[in-house]
């Protein structure tokens, strides 16, 4: 600890810093990462340039080593916590410099189920990567769900359930969805430690996910999957 003491971030390099800040991120350490952020920024880094290098490179290491099992979920939410320190940092000054848009995801625990662990990382994983989250909470009635898609046009809907007794309901927002003609206008997307993959594929929804690096590496693959399309229906090539 004494050493990780001696290191002055100020007087690290680029390179060494950016480094530094990788390893901050992993161990959790808040106040160092916000640190690095600023000290980046002071030196005339784009924040564009100072999340995807420093921020998301440093989580993207996180995510792999949670999906290898090597880090656990207490590691990652405060690695997941720091990086959101420096995404507040960060998220007024992107919005000003207009850095080029990842994609957007609702997500929310459904009706009769508090558990939220699980879906708050997936949110953080999520805006680790660079996607902007709006988070709808815990208990939702399909009604918030398609209130929050009105209001928000994600490209991803997501929700998580963690009981047996409310996963069910998932098939109620996508029936819903579909009866009002929109079930397609999005990705959708579930988790949740009861779930699988045939359960998703029964109730209609895109994809299972079952941890939040492997929801990150779905949006991302899913997002570029349909703006191919996209570009196909619209003649683009
Ligand atoms: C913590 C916990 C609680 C906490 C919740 C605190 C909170 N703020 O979330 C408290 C104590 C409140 C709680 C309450 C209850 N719980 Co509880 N709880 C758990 C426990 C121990 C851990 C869940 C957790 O957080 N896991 C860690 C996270 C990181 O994992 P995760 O949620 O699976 O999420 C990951 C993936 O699934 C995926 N994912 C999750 N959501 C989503 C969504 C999307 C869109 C995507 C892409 C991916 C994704 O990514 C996540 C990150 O990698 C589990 C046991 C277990 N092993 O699951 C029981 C468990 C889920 N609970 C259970 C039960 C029964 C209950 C209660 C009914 C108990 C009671 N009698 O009151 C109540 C239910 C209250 C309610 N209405 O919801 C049972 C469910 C059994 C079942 N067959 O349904 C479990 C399995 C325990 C058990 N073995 O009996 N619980």
């Amino acid at each position: 600890m004494a050493e990780e003491d001696d290191i002055v971030l100020s007087e690290l390099d680029d390179e060494e810093l950016v480094q530094q800040m990788h390893d901050d991120l992993y161990d959790g350490l808040k106040d160092e990462v916000e640190e690095g952020v600023n000290i980046l920024l002071g030196r005339g880094w784009t924040p564009y340039k100072v999340l995807t290098e420093a921020l998301v490179e440093g989580m993207r290491i996180v995510g792999i080593d949670f999906r290898d099992g090597i880090l656990f979920v207490p590691e990652v939410l405060m690695a997941a916590n720091s990086m959101k320190a420096g995404m507040v940092i960060l998220r007024p000054l992107l919005a000003e410099t207009g850095a080029p848009r990842m994609g957007k995801m609702v997500i929310g625990t459904v009706k009769g189920d508090i558990h939220d662990i699980g879906k708050n990382l997936v949110s953080m994983m999520m805006e680790g990567a660079g996607y902007e989250v709006i988070d709808i909470g815990i208990n939702n009635p399909v009604e918030n769900y398609l209130a929050a898609i009105e209001e928000h046009k994600p490209d991803i809907l997501g929700m998580s359930a963690l009981l047996t007794t409310t996963m069910p309901y998932m098939k109620v927002v996508i029936d819903t969805m579909k009866e009002k003609g929109i079930r397609d206008d999005y990705i959708v997307l579930v988790g949740g430690a009861p779930l699988n993959e045939a359960f998703a594929e029964s109730v209609g929804a895109d994809a299972y996910c079952r941890d939040a690096a492997v929801a990150v590496e779905t949006a991302k693959k899913m997002i570029a999957e349909r703006e191919r399309s996209n570009s196909a229906a619209m003649g683009v090539s």
